[in-house]
């Protein structure tokens, strides 16, 4: 049996990118995939997700995001494809900013902090200038304060996968598509993983599984993720003219909880639809069990509660909607670490639904870990052990 030097387990947003990065590194690698992706079974569909280059969530994340930034724009000129739409990103807060997003307070300040610290080119508007510049936000507080971020926007999650499938299978890279893992061992040299098709021989694997790592791996991944099923709704507009090129992606937090918000996306050329969406943590699901069919009745609440007198020209006709899942640990951070009884496996891809801006970022941190580079990237903030 060929032994590879690297098996990445789960080819989404975190695998493909780390695929390609090894590639590109030279070692000899093999994805695997129980679907085929980019689909539409798990985190990383939907057309769209927004990028920010200062990150609210933490500093920490801000070399990903730069990097993901740079890769994207080489991939495009590698590809011809368009991957990143830097139209803009608008982060609003009422209550001059207190808010907090993804489990952080002042969620408007902490984007602002991250910048200055980045020089990441910024402006801070208050209300009334928000609705001087983009009137498509509707009935303003008054006493918002925003982060704008004309370099941020949106990338297309299906395209960069897709992008970086490619290019790593011209770089030699093997993948394996409907190929279930159905057991992970380590013994003094290397990785064996059994899939329905064989097994596969490694010296390492990047376990980039996503709500799968769970089942997967057993303790302590099952105690300590929870998968949350999110909903994506497209909604008709009347005038998508009130959307112009540099209408921004926004997260608009439009009360002090943690899921009083909406964030959405600009609509598409020639698309007469807005893309939003929320947030839940209340009720958990499994990445096998999960409802991947959106009730209308869903579409028609998230628009009488959160979209309703907030977009300009949104109507309640419901043009698609879509399900997709995040994983998510207690502290709403990432894990990229070791396992702690494996350590020939390195566990990437519980994001917590803020990871797809920093994918490219952390396949090329994950490539530069696994060959020992100097001056890779320092791993720490994203360790397990912070969980006890
Ligand atoms: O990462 O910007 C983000 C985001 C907003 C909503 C979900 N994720």
């Amino acid at each position: 049996t060929r032994r590879f030097d690297v098996a990445v387990l789960g080819l989404g947003a975190m695998g493909s990118a780390a695929l390609y990065q090894l590639a590109k590194r030279g070692a000899a690698v093999i994805g695997l995939d129980r679907f085929a992706p980019p689909h539409a079974l798990g985190s990383s569909h939907g057309e769209t997700r927004i990028t920010r280059q200062a990150v609210g969530e933490g500093s920490d994340y801000v070399p990903f995001v730069t990097a993901a930034h740079r890769i994207w724009r080489e991939l495009e000129a590698e590809t011809g494809e368009t991957l990143l739409n830097a139209c803009g990103a608008l982060v609003m807060a009422p209550g001059h900013g207190v808010s907090s997003h993804h489990g952080k307070p002042d969620f408007v300040g902490r984007s602002i902090s991250a910048a200055q610290g980045a020089g990441i080119a910024h402006e801070v508007l208050d209300g009334a200038e928000v609705t001087r510049r983009f009137p498509q936000f509707l009935n303003l507080a008054g006493d918002e304060k925003a982060y704008y971020e004309p370099g941020g926007g949106y990338v297309f999650p299906e395209r960069c996968i897709a992008a970086q499938l490619t290019r790593a299978v011209a770089l030699g890279a093997k993948i394996r598509t409907g190929c279930e893992v159905l057991a992970l061992q380590q013994d003094g040299s290397g990785v064996r993983i059994e899939t329905a098709d064989g097994v596969i021989l490694a010296d390492r694997a990047v376990v980039a599984a996503g709500a799968w790592t769970a089942p997967l791996l057993g303790r302590p991944f099952d105690g300590l993720l929870t998968v949350r099923r999110q909903l994506l709704h497209w909604y008709a507009l009347t005038d998508e003219a009130a959307y112009g090129p540099r209408s921004p992606v926004f997260i608009w937090m439009y009360g002090t909880g943690d899921t009083d918000y909406l964030y959405g996306f600009p609509p598409m050329a020639g698309e007469r639809a807005i893309k939003v969406a929320t947030e839940q943590y209340s009720t958990a699901t499994t990445a096998d069990a999960v409802e991947r069919r959106v009730d209308p009745m869903e579409s028609d609440a998230m628009y009488r509660l959160r979209v309703e007198n907030r977009l300009a020209g949104a109507t309640p006709e419901i043009v698609r909607a879509a399900a997709c899942v995040y994983t998510v640990t207690p502290d709403r951070g990432f894990i990229i670490d070791r396992h702690p009884e494996m350590d020939r496996l390195l566990v990437v891809s519980a994001c917590s639904g803020h990871g797809f801006k920093h994918s490219a970022g952390i396949g090329e941190a994950v490539a530069a870990d696994l060959s020992g580079a100097a001056g890779r990237p320092d791993l720490t903030p994203f360790a397990l052990a912070r969980f006890g």
